[in-house]
């Protein structure tokens, strides 16, 4: 027989346990303690890169179906198509950002990529030819993990892909836009891709099911970031990396060439593509995940105190500005082993102000005669 003392004890134990676990779970940050909880409990599993626990909690390793690819394998007119969906496709990844990476151990580990960053399935047909394009300066640093990461995941797609950085060269106000308008035009100049991915270079995807192949409107990716606390910041919001087929691109008369320096050109873009008749697709929060590699805003792209301004004025601008008046030079094209780099001098804001505007008479002019 249980005395009353202790049946009373067992009551309060009870209740105190349940006390525990609801602070546990009212408190910010409670998802962490949880996860770091049930991964001692899933190690096993996650060290195979299998692990289906749902985001939010820990992932597998990028690189862990990949293996039984093989060089044997030859690229022949023979092979059957992909799966619709991709086999080694595996959810949830693990990022971390471990020091003592180097370019020469993501080469090692990704043997089936070849010069210029390029891939294809080796033994079954791509369903899908996408082009990754990435504006970058000085983010050598960055750049390193987002192809650890992204390498393996696109084979992990079965995709046929190529990765392409468009180096903005020289010290002048950063543009990541018209970096977008020259990298659609260097890789559209070189292969028939049918979608392009613009990707910044600190983001990493941290799921697999994210797939890197275009839908039939622009499709915004990076949804759920963890700077914005793996939510949308706001309805209309396509920055980080978005998907486009060259028809969409071509629609919206590609990103705008004139926003120097941090911001509004994203909204500008999004913009763009209701004006073009399209809409924003996006996948769930769940997939959509990315991991920005944390930074402070770069020397040479401070913040544009114009882009509210100039934001106002997308809807008169979209057609006079864009792909159809990107003047750039290219200074150099380097096929290295991880990717294709693109140096590119765009010019500064001076210069594609009077071609904006040169444009917008010729126009006129034009307009003036076909009335006459
Ligand atoms: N980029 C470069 N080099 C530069 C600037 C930008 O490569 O000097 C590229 C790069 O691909 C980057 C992208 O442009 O991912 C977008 O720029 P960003 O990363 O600076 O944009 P983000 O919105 O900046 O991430 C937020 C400013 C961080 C301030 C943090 C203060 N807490
Ligand atoms: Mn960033």
């Amino acid at each position: 027989m249980v005395s009353i003392h202790s049946k009373w004890r067992y009551i309060f134990m009870f209740l105190g346990i349940q006390l525990v676990v609801m602070a546990l779970l009212s408190r910010e940050g409670y998802q962490k303690r949880m996860s770091y909880f049930i991964r001692i409990f899933r190690k096993t599993d996650a060290t195979l890169g299998r692990n289906h626990t749902g985001a939010g909690l820990t992932g597998g390793d990028v690189y862990a179906n990949l293996s039984h690819l093989s060089k044997a394998h030859i690229h022949g007119d023979d092979l059957p198509y992909c799966p619709k969906t991709s086999p080694l496709i595996s959810g949830p990844i693990h990022v971390s950002f471990p020091s003592g990476l180097t370019l020469e151990e993501v080469q090692r580990r990704n043997p089936l990529v070849v010069r210029g960053g390029r891939y294809r399935p080796p033994n079954c047909d791509a369903r899908h030819r996408t082009a990754i394009i990435i504006p970058h300066r000085h983010r050598e640093h960055h750049l390193k993990f987002l192809l650890y990461y992204l390498h393996p995941l696109l084979q992990r797609q079965q995709l046929q892909y190529g990765i392409y950085i468009i180096h903005q060269a020289g010290n002048y106000t950063f543009n990541r836009a018209k970096l977008m308008n020259v990298g659609f035009r260097e890789a559209m100049r070189e292969e028939d891709w049918d979608c392009l991915f613009f990707h910044d270079v600190d983001l990493i995807p941290e799921d697999d099911r994210n797939t890197y192949v275009c839908d039939s409107n622009p499709k915004h990716a990076a949804i759920a970031m963890d700077k914005f606390g793996y939510k949308l910041p706001y309805k209309m919001y396509f920055g980080g990396v978005s998907a486009l087929t060259p028809l969409h691109y071509l629609k919206m008369n590609g990103f705008p060439n004139n926003y120097w320096g941090w911001g509004g050109e994203d909204d500008d873009i999004g913009v763009r593509v209701s004006l073009a008749g399209m809409y924003i697709t996006r996948p769930s929060l769940k997939v959509g995940r990315y991991k920005m590699i944390k930074h402070k805003l770069d020397k040479g792209n401070d913040v544009n105190p114009k882009r509210f301004n100039m934001l106002a004025k997308t809807r008169q601008t979209w057609k006079l500005d864009g792909m159809n008046t990107a003047e750039y030079e290219t200074i150099s094209w380097q096929y290295l082993p991880l990717y294709t780099n693109i140096t590119v001098n765009i010019g500064t804001e001076e210069v594609q102000h009077v071609t904006v505007v040169e444009d917008f008479l010729h126009q006129k002019i034009n307009r003036a005669h076909s009335d006459e």
